[in-house]
């Protein structure tokens, strides 16, 4: 456990490592075999990820900040929040922008950042906690699908969910998530929602298949975790990235596929995984959204949509809406 005074933690080692068995060997015994996104992000998976975010490629990042840059005073204005809760924060760069913004409106007295990463909240915590020394800064080290009820009840909340990770979650995964979200906020309370929107193929697709390969070497990234975590041999170069659209269900697909076949041991787990030439192991669904389904999934779970804002390319959605 991170030794820190600065967190409140109620996501401990031994619980997270019993989340990656569990979901490993569902995952991996299932057919098709898959593996949650989630275990993406060790510091190698999050320096990755932060340069994704910088690739022409990858659209959404920039999209998102045009559209807070342009609009973080309304938010300040019309949600007049005196808490910013933050899941899945990461670095929280984005969300420098609510916070200067909501500073400038005069009523902000604090920020709860919450991630599962306990290095990156205390990295993210020291660094906001000096460029802003009046703003009481909290960080909560969480799981956002299973610690909602930990937000910090402090009054007149405005909860962010930024960057499009709402993608994340499947469908059926989604309706509980914002279910039980709205029922730990009073009415009147405020939720931003970032979404990334339905598009060409030909934008989204090289937006998770960039000409560099960093998205490649993301991907594969997941695989030297289980080596590690699980003490598994994934042989990395053996997996090769694909991306693809998939226009019914209106979501990016990341697999990996194995080049060749090959047998897997995860000696933590005393499992054995064959895997054929050519076999494809999901690794993340990224779900893209339209206005009026969105905005239908947050009614179904007691949110009611105020404002909705887009990038001047209309391709990613930011949506306010109070509980
Ligand atoms: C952090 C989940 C929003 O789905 O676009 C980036 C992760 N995966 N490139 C996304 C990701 C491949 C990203 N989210």
């Amino acid at each position: 456990t991170h030794p820190d005074t600065d967190l409140d933690v109620y996501l401990h080692d031994a619980d997270r490592i019993e989340a990656l068995r569990a979901d490993v060997r569902a995952g991996l015994s299932a057919s098709p075999k898959w593996l949650p996104p989630k275990y993406f992000y060790d510091a190698r998976g999050s320096e990755l990820f932060e340069e994704i975010t910088r690739l022409p490629e990858y659209y959404p990042t920039r999209a998102e900040r045009e559209i807070l840059t342009d609009h973080a005073a309304t938010v300040a204005r019309v949600t007049g929040a005196k808490t910013l809760v933050e899941l899945g924060s990461g670095s929280s760069e984005k969300t420098r922008l609510l916070l200067d913004a909501l500073r400038d409106h005069g009523t902000l007295g604090s920020f709860v950042p919450l991630d599962v990463s306990a290095a990156a909240l205390h990295d993210a915590v020291g660094a906001l906690r000096a460029d802003y020394p009046d703003l009481h800064v909290r960080g909560v080290v969480a799981d956002f699908v299973n610690h909602l009820e930990v937000l910090p009840d402090t009054g007149s909340r405005l909860v962010a969910f930024l960057g499009g990770t709402i993608g994340n979650f499947t469908p059926a995964e989604r309706s509980p998530f914002l279910t039980t979200l709205r029922a730990q906020l009073s009415v009147g309370e405020w939720f931003l929602l970032g979404a990334d929107l339905v598009k060409d193929p030909a934008v989204l697709v090289p937006a998770y298949d960039d000409a560099q390969g960093v998205t490649a070497e993301f991907n594969r990234n997941v695989l030297r975790v289980l080596n590690r975590e699980l003490d598994a041999d994934f042989d990395v170069d053996a997996f090769t990235h694909v991306a693809l659209w998939d226009a019914r269900r209106e979501w990016i697909e990341m697999r990996l596929r194995a080049e060749r076949s090959m047998t897997v041991h995860l000696r933590a787990l005393d499992l054995t995984v064959p895997f054929a030439e050519g076999e494809e192991l999901r690794t993340e669904v990224s779900a893209k959204f339209r206005r009026d389904g969105l905005t239908a999934e947050l009614a179904a779970a007691g949110f009611t949509v105020r404002h909705w804002w887009t990038d001047a390319g209309s391709r990613f959605a930011v949506a306010l809406a109070t509980a």
